[in-house]
């Protein structure tokens, strides 16, 4: 090839250099010792007669000379155009990233305590391990009551004895004896809290009525695992206590919360039922949201499904904690937020909301 048509393709091939290896290969292809298009020249300046030879040479070292510089001043330009080490390039598009959210429980939970702050109610936070008194005696379970059994409390392992007479039961010494309540005696925790309502006897003993409290948090049983059943769950209960209040008040209150967390027109029947420490009690029941009342599987082909447990505080309770029970009345209600979750969101296994499965958790956007 003759000399100015090497230097033409030279610069034709330079345009397509944009990395540090093309520039070795462009360099290679031209300058390398064997076989290299200048190598190639000189090659065939020895087969050049003598009276040619000094111009040709002169020639090849001129073109020579400009490819190496040439190709010295596009490595300068690839290095000085290369970003530092590290450095970021600002031109990239984001990374969006993964942001948390409330899990469920928590959602609802949120929820409930938003409909009763919102009238008043105090929110109440205590600890989640128990003495006898506060989770029992007070909450007129004296101590043979079947409540107490261990198939369905969970013990704490301690250094105490269970006490023969169970503390708590040393008060009552009549009206004259000494007042010897919850409040006035160290108790130690012997077991985890299998509701809420010991926060509320903590409350009464410490506060004169008026009362209106939530007590939201985890509570204990001894259950094994199934679709319905965790040896741990959440608890609201409520608490309302004063001069006049009534059964009406309970219907009243129980009614508006379950229409602000359902829909307006929500169904809701009270049954009958009993607790230690209600008088009455009943058993509320919504209109099954799945099948409008017509009967499904999840109601068990009845249209409603119990939602929680109510009452009017029985007067042993507020006598435990002090109050003067011919002068106030109260109601209480207890509802178990896991239950209420799988029912809201049609979820079958209670058990999905302790898994922590990404897969579950994400289809509860805030
Ligand atoms: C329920 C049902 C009925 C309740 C009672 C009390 C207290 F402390 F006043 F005695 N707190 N919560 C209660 C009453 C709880 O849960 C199903």
């Amino acid at each position: 090839m003759a000399i100015a048509d090497i230097r033409t393709q030279f610069t034709a091939d330079l345009a397509s250099v944009c990395t540090d290896a093309d520039q070795k290969a462009l360099r290679d292809q031209y300058l390398g010792r064997k076989g290299g298009a200048v190598a190639g020249l000189m090659k065939a300046l020895g087969a050049a007669s003598p009276d040619q030879r000094p111009a040709l040479g002169q020639q090849i070292n001129e073109l020579k000379q400009h490819i190496e510089t040439t190709l010295d001043q596009r490595l300068a330009s690839l290095s000085s155009a290369r970003r530092p080490a590290g450095a970021v390039d600002v031109t990239l598009p984001g990374r969006v990233p993964a942001i948390g959210r409330l899990h469920p429980l928590t959602q609802l939970r949120s929820r409930i305590e938003a409909v009763f702050a919102r009238q008043g109610y105090e929110i109440l936070d205590g600890p989640e391990t128990e003495d006898d008194w506060h989770n029992f005696e007070a909450l007129n379970m004296p101590p043979e009551h079947p409540a107490r059994d261990m198939q369905d409390t969970l013990y704490l392992s301690g250094p105490w004895d269970r006490p023969a007479r169970p503390v708590g039961a040393v008060r009552g010494g009549g009206p004259s004896g000494p007042r010897v309540s919850g409040a006035d005696v160290p108790h130690p925790a012997t077991l985890l809290r299998t509701h809420t309502s010991s926060m509320q006897i903590r409350y009464m003993e410490s506060h004169e009525p008026p009362v209106r409290v939530i007590a939201p948090g985890r509570v204990y049983r001894r259950d094994n695992l199934d679709l319905t059943h965790t040896p741990m769950f959440q608890q609201v209960e409520g608490l309302v206590v004063g001069e006049g209040v009534t059964m009406a008040d309970l219907k009243g209150t129980i009614i508006g919360f379950l229409r602000e967390l359902f829909v307006p027109d929500i169904p809701v029947v009270f049954r009958p039922s009993f607790f230690p420490y209600t008088e009455p009690s009943a058993d509320v029941f919504i209109g099954c949201q799945r099948c409008k009342g017509a009967g499904c599987s999840m109601c068990k082909r009845t249209g409603f499904i119990e939602v929680l447990g109510c009452g009017m505080v029985h007067p042993a309770v507020f006598e435990a904690v002090g109050y003067d029970a011919t002068h106030v009345t109260g109601f209480a209600f207890g509802v178990g937020i896991e239950r209420l979750a799988l029912l809201m969101h049609g979820v079958e296994d209670i058990r999905l909301f302790y898994e922590n499965d990404l897969r579950f958790l994400e289809q509860f956007p805030l």
